[in-house]
């Protein structure tokens, strides 16, 4: 009696888990009018999730009838769905999930219900989570993972399950529908026993929410894990071993989405090991999931000591192998050719493989931009990188649109995030980062979806609330709550990630933060004897008494060719390269005279001047914003504000003293900048 009275207890507490504390992401609760569902549907789980969430968040008429109708529909594609202001319709159970979430949002935010149709951009919209199986989160900064945990790791407890509830819950109210629950820097125990029935436990919490589980495998696991002597992609026992494995895999968890992989980086094992190449490797895993309508996320960030060009490397190593990839193979491009920097321009690899499915890899978990101490808003980035024209069919062949199969036939699509998700109970370490969860759901719905708009939904409904419970304080009217909170609060989530290019990596630098192993603050000094040259500082921003920037262009390493012209002329001559790539494409003397007519060293100090300013800015605003705000959460994002204004000050003074060595110039005195 005693054992159940405690069992209940915990039970209680673990479903109150997150939601007690107010961190209740965007999903914030309301007093919902009552509604009745009406469906011809049969009932399945995906549906019972639609009708619960209506009832959860209803803020229409009170006893309306909302019809929500599964119906084939040339208009529909993929998980769809029609909105008007009492129906939904979709194709697919998940569709009227997305429409359902979607009808709750317009009904929070104000937008006009009777919305047609929306599809989404990308039929596989995934977070990559790097959880270690021992419960720590390579690049995490919420605390430990909400899927793996140290000692207890196949103990599944209630209060796990109500943890990958509320994930999948929020995952889905955004449209992300896959999740690899493990690192890619994988264990080739990922795929014994014992972890793959806690994998089925966790695809069992997601699965009403429409959250296929997906794991990262490590290439070697034939022989690490089944003691195989090889894992040479074209050794029969190799195969063998895979097909065997998936289907162990399946018959677990039947609706599992497949695997991904990073191989031949960063010390990871992979086909070349074996003289074959990325396709011999990444079909190998294509024909054995091939059979349960499994995909291949293999990823294109490989590097290595020898080469000299970093940012070359997956371009040559890829573009030679387009077309001979399975269709049930996506390569994984990360957004920019070196490494997820503050400002990167799109990879070379986006429109370039014409025959093959590409997918981008954005990073959500702000491992290069201030982890979770900086307030950056990061739709702006992926906007900037999904909008680029990568000229390769002609004008227009934007990045957006050479992954999602409007400009070459794939049979899949898809884009994947790094999550910033942990432990912590407001789940991202700093609040903001919530932002970026959301932001990264939205956009991979719609890739055309502006910055602005993300920033202004996500707002309304984080802090709409809060408004009311701030510390006593009566309901302020809209008009006030518009002009004092969401108008400045929106221009300060869109300057957040210019102003951290300014403080940190401006006019195309790169690279340059400390390159110990946590990657946070500056280090462009770093250079130590036995570190890799290619992962040190001074490689990337080669600066001299000559100068500053990496040399590109066609008298460089010529990375410039990877581009489609116009832009490999554009991007090579200085007079028309873009400021924020030009240290990434030229090597410029100090007093080069830029577009602005200042000397190349006299910008570089404003940018990061500005950049200081942007963030005390940034203070002020927040500041103003008290009393829309519930106490807890504007004492953190303050507390925060005050590290990131700290840390730009640092980035801003390191960086010029360090240059300044070569440069020998004075530092221009500081301009307030308008806002
Ligand atoms: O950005 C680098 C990170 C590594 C990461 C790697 C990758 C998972 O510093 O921590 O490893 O990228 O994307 O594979």
């Amino acid at each position: 009696m005693k054992q159940l009275f405690f069992s209940l207890l915990l039970l209680c507490g673990a479903l109150t888990l997150k939601a007690e504390d107010g961190h209740q992401l965007w999903l914030r609760p309301h007093p919902a009018a009552p509604v009745t569902v009406v469906s011809a549907a049969k009932n399945s789980l995906l549906l019972a999730t639609a009708k619960q969430e209506l009832q959860r968040g209803w803020q229409g008429a009170a006893g309306a009838n909302v019809r929500l109708t599964i119906k084939k529909d040339k208009a529909l594609r993929n998980d769809g769905f029609r909105l008007s202001a009492t129906s939904v319709e979709a194709a697919t159970e998940a569709g009227l999930l997305y429409g359902v979430f979607e009808l709750l949002r317009r009904q929070q935010t104000g937008q006009p219900l009777a919305a047609g149709v929306s599809n989404p951009s990308y039929e596989l919209r995934v977070l990559n989570h790097w959880d270690n199986l021992d419960g720590s989160v390579e690049r995490g900064y919420a605390g430990q993972s909400i899927f793996w945990r140290k000692d207890s790791a196949f103990a599944v407890t209630a209060r796990d399950k109500a943890l990958w509830q509320a994930y999948a819950r929020a995952d889905a109210s955004v449209g992300i529908n896959g999740a690899v629950i493990n690192n890619v820097n994988s264990s080739p125990q990922m795929l014994s026993g014992p972890y793959l029935a806690r994998t089925k436990a966790i695809a069992d919490e997601l699965r009403p929410f429409g959250v296929k589980v997906f794991l990262s495998v490590k290439f070697s696991s034939p022989a690490l894990l089944g003691g195989l002597k090889t894992s040479d992609p074209l050794d029969p026992a190799v195969i063998s071993w895979w097909k065997n494995k998936t289907k162990e895999v399946y018959a677990l968890i039947p609706d599992f989405g497949g695997f991904v992989v990073k191989a031949s980086s960063e010390g990871q094992p992979g086909p070349q090991d074996y003289g074959r190449t990325h396709a011999d490797g990444a079909n190998l895993l294509a024909d054995a999931v091939r059979p349960f309508g499994g995909l291949v996320m293999w990823r294109a960030f490989v590097y290595s000591p020898a080469d000299k060009d970093r940012a070359k490397q997956a371009y040559n190593e890829f573009v030679p192998l387009d077309g001979k990839f399975r269709d049930n193979v996506i390569i994984q491009v990360k957004n920019g050719p070196i490494d997820f920097q503050p400002r990167e321009p799109f990879s070379p690899l986006f429109g370039a493989l014409k025959k093959t499915a590409v997918m981008p890899e954005f990073q959500i978990t702000q491992e290069y931009l201030g982890q979770s101490t900086d307030l950056v808003f990061l739709a702006p980035m992926w906007e900037e990188c999904l909008g680029s024209d990568t000229y390769q069919a002609g004008p227009g062949s934007t990045v957006a649109r050479c992954t999602d199969g409007s400009v070459y036939p794939q049979r899949h699509s898809a884009m994947a995030g790094v999550a910033n998700v942990g432990l912590a109970t407001n789940w991202t370490g700093q609040d903001f980062g919530q932002a970026n969860w959301y932001a990264f759901g939205r956009l991979a719905w719609n890739n055309t979806m502006k910055s602005s708009q993300i920033a202004d939904e996500w707002l309304r409904l984080t802090f709409a609330e809060s408004a009311t419970t701030a510390a006593g304080q009566p309901a302020p009217a809209a008009a006030d709550w518009n002009a004092h909170f969401l108008a400045p609060m929106t221009q300060l989530l869109l300057a957040s990630r210019e102003a951290a290019v300014n403080y940190s990596m401006p006019l195309g630098l790169h690279h340059i933060m400390s390159a110990t192993y946590d990657h946070y603050g500056p280090g462009p000094w770093w250079a130590p004897d036995k570190m890799r040259a290619d992962w040190t500082p001074p490689y990337y921003h080669q600066a001299a008494a000559n100068g500053v920037g990496f040399d590109r262009t066609t008298a460089g390493s010529n990375a410039v060719s990877q581009y489609h012209e116009p832009l490999a002329a554009q991007f090579n001559d200085p007079a028309t390269c873009p400021d924020e790539y030009l240290l990434w494409f030229h090597h410029l003397p100090w007093d080069f005279k830029m577009k602005s007519g200042r000397t190349l060293w006299d910008e570089l100090a404003l940018h990061y001047d500005l950049g200081v300013h942007q963030v005390r800015q940034f203070q002020q605003t927040w500041d103003a914003a008290r009393p829309y705000v519930d106490a807890e959460r504007f004492a953190t994002v303050q507390n925060k504000l005050r590290a990131q204004s700290g840390n730009a000050v640092l980035w801003k003074d390191a960086c010029l003293l360090y240059f300044q060595q070569f440069s020998r110039l004075p530092i221009p005195a500081s301009v307030e900048p308008p806002m």
